[in-house]
């Protein structure tokens, strides 16, 4: 179990970066944004996941000023990429909620001179689950910013249909776990075919995570998917390598 002190000294010490992952448009065959993805180098642990420090951070109070850290960096890094290109930024059920979510979200675009317009963010269902009523007024307010919000690890957690329905989302992000068995005996085709067609119907945006073979993104083409991310196109890279995949890629 991490120690508190070592997150909030890591916090103090600006030890952690973000990685990003490219998020790749079908229709245009070009990456279209990035996803922000946490990284703590941990001083004696060595590289320390998110999955692990994220709800310790939730549990001591950190998560909010550690979310801040990140959408502040990610908006200063974005805002020095091509037009085109958005970033995506996870938020935590806790950071969601808090009261200062909105005006982080606002200081962050203003002081990046980032436009909301390139700025995504990743909410998952346990949002919703925590505090329904303050999710709708948050929501509106966020895209009041220009700001897009999007649906992560759909279909991981609960009430997935009853959520989107009352809630004005953009996105939807098929988890990974539907992508990774797309095909086999046991395949979950049919629950990837249903999301999008469910992404269509409410003209939200759909982007399959964690695609990695050639026939997992032939059978996300074939099915209408929008958009896709994965070790197929790249690993998440540290930002300095962030021009040569687009490079690569556009
Ligand atoms: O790459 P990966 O091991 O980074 O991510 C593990 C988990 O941690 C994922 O569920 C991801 O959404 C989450 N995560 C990564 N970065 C952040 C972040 O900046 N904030 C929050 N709240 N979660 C993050
Ligand atoms: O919960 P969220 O979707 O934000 O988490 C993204 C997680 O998935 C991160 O840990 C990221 O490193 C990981 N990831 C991204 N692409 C792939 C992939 O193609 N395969 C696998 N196994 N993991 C991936
Ligand atoms: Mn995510
Ligand atoms: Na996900």
């Amino acid at each position: 179990r991490l120690v508190e002190q070592d997150l909030r000294a890591a916090l103090a010490a600006e030890a952690f970066e973000l990685h990003y992952q490219p998020i790749y448009d079908l229709a245009s065959d070009r990456i279209c944004g990035f996803e922000a993805l946490l990284r703590w180098n941990h001083p004696t642990r060595g590289r320390v996941s998110p999955a692990e420090f994220i709800p310790v951070a939730e549990e001591i109070g950190l998560i909010v000023p550690l979310g801040e850290w990140v959408l502040r960096r990610a908006c200063d890094e974005a805002s020095r990429w091509p037009d085109g290109i958005k970033v995506a930024v996870n938020v935590s059920a806790v950071q969601f909620t808090s009261a200062s979510l909105v005006t982080a979200v606002r200081d962050a675009l203003r002081n990046s001179g980032l436009p909301g317009r390139r700025l995504e963010l990743e909410i998952t269902e346990s949002v919703l689950v925590a505090n329904p009523g303050a999710t709708t007024a948050i929501l509106h307010s966020l895209k009041g910013l220009g700001v897009r919000v999007s649906m992560d690890d759909f279909g991981t957690g609960y009430s997935s249909l009853s959520y989107l329905r009352s809630f004005p989302f953009d996105k939807i992000k098929i988890d990974q776990s539907f992508v990774r068995d797309l095909g086999g005996p046991n395949g979950t085709d049919f629950i990837v075919r249903a999301v999008i067609g469910l992404g269509d119907s409410l003209g939200m945006t759909t982007t399959a995570e964690g695609v990695e073979t050639e026939a997992q993104l032939a059978t996300l083409r074939a099915e209408g998917c929008d958009e896709v991310q994965g070790y197929l196109f790249s690993r998440p890279v540290p930002v300095e390598d962030v021009p040569a995949v687009i490079r690569r890629w556009n």
